[in-house]
């Protein structure tokens, strides 16, 4: 087993600076010369609340799996921290692409995470109308949400829009060509996006520095974009930098990468077993830095909360947990002919001679009466 903090390993040539920290992880709140910033008791509550509320949706997203009401779920266990605190520096009129574990964004979004559980029980096609909330679709191609973010926020740009596209991708995901390219095109056309890497340290099975000899977030030098990293377990730091971020994007001054610096705590998806690959010494050594213990403890600590609020805050969350439970389980399994639908907005001889396919092998099981 290699040391837990394996960037830190002597000879490495992938020394980092220390990311931005304003909350340690023993919950103290600490100033940083670049990224202050003024949150109200109010505001760092409700972070506590949106955090508590993903992990809960996360937790019956693994659960309906393994009861067989999903097909699949990848949790976000551990990375509540950078996808709430950045998707809190989202405005309206901002446009978010997310990867497919992003499910704190999503619900910080607006969305209803229905549509989420929806989607990975294989009843919708796809999920939600970007335009509701601004929030586009998941994307399981890895890394090709880069290049349709850095496209559409050139043309938000050319557009004269002021808001910012920011997205979400994985440390894995950075060893993909299209990333490469969406840092190079966003770069020399000083593209509005801010590329959001959360560095959960495992790509499935293979470890961060399988994918660079070199911190994330100095790739960007070669783009000549700023690299910046960040806490990723430190909500309030995660917020400050992406702020910052897309505040710079609004006002055309360009792309950033922000690497958080976090941990997935889970297994990559529900098919996945890490006690395979990774050891337990590491995971314990992760979860000390836990992402809502730290603002739990802050909140107590500041009396910016009491435990009255924190057991709300968890009653109303199982009440969350319970409402998606049971409209999951009553979800009517959609026509198998559907599928066959919105391929295309006119007809296609293709897709109708698919669906007669199907439709003869469906009524096969009928004249044999197997199943
Ligand atoms: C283009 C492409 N290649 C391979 C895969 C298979 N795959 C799914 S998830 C994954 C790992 C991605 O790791 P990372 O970018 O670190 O994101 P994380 O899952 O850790 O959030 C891979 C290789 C894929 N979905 N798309
Ligand atoms: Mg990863």
């Amino acid at each position: 087993m290699e040391s837990a903090d394996r960037e830190k390993s002597p000879g490495s040539t992938r020394e980092a600076a220390a990311p931005v920290q304003l909350l340690t992880p023993d919950g103290r709140r600490v100033e940083h010369p670049e990224y202050s910033i003024d949150v109200s008791p109010e505001e760092l509550r409700g972070l506590y609340r949106d955090m508590v509320l993903a992990r809960r949706v996360d937790a019956e997203g693994v659960t309906l799996q393994r009861q067989g009401e999903l097909a699949l779920w990848p949790s976000l266990l551990g990375q509540e921290a950078a996808q709430v605190g950045s998707a809190r520096a989202v405005l309206d009129g901002d446009h978010v692409f997310p990867s497919y574990r992003d499910h704190g964004v999503a619900l910080c979004r607006g969305v209803d995470p229905l549509a989420l559980l929806a989607m990975f029980r294989g009843v919708s096609n796809g999920g939600w109308d970007p335009e509701d909330h601004g929030f586009h679709l998941y994307t399981l191609v890895i890394g090709s949400q880069t290049l349709h973010a850095t496209g559409y926020a050139m043309g938000m740009a050319k557009d004269g829009a002021h808001g910012a596209a920011v997205v979400y991708f994985g440390d894995g995901a950075t060893s993909q060509g299209d990333v490469s390219e969406a840092f190079n095109f966003a770069a020399v056309y000083d593209a509005p996006v801010v590329f959001f890497c959360q560095n959960n340290q495992w790509a499935i099975s293979e470890p961060t520095e399988k994918q660079s000899r070199v911190p994330l977030y100095r790739r960007a030098d070669g783009f000549g974009l700023p690299g910046v990293r960040v806490d990723g377990n430190d909500v309030l730091a995660c917020l400050a930098v992406t702020r910052a971020a897309m505040q710079r994007a609004r006002c055309g001054q360009g792309p950033t990468l922000v690497e958080a610096f976090t941990y997935r705590m889970g297994a990559h998806t529900t098919s996945d077993d890490p006690t395979r690959y990774r050891d337990s010494a590491e995971v314990a050594h992760w979860a000390a830095k836990d992402p809502i213990a730290r603002l739990r403890t802050h909140l107590l600590d500041t009396a910016h909360a009491d435990q009255a609020f924190l057991d709300e805050v968890d009653h109303t969350a199982d009440q969350a947990g319970q409402r998606l439970r049971a409209l999951v389980r009553s979800m009517p399994a959609p026509d198998p002919h559907a599928i066959f639908d919105h391929v295309y907005a006119d007809g296609h001889s293709l897709v109708d001679e698919e669906r007669a396919q199907f439709a003869r092998y469906e009524a096969s099981f009928a004249e044999t009466g197997g199943n």
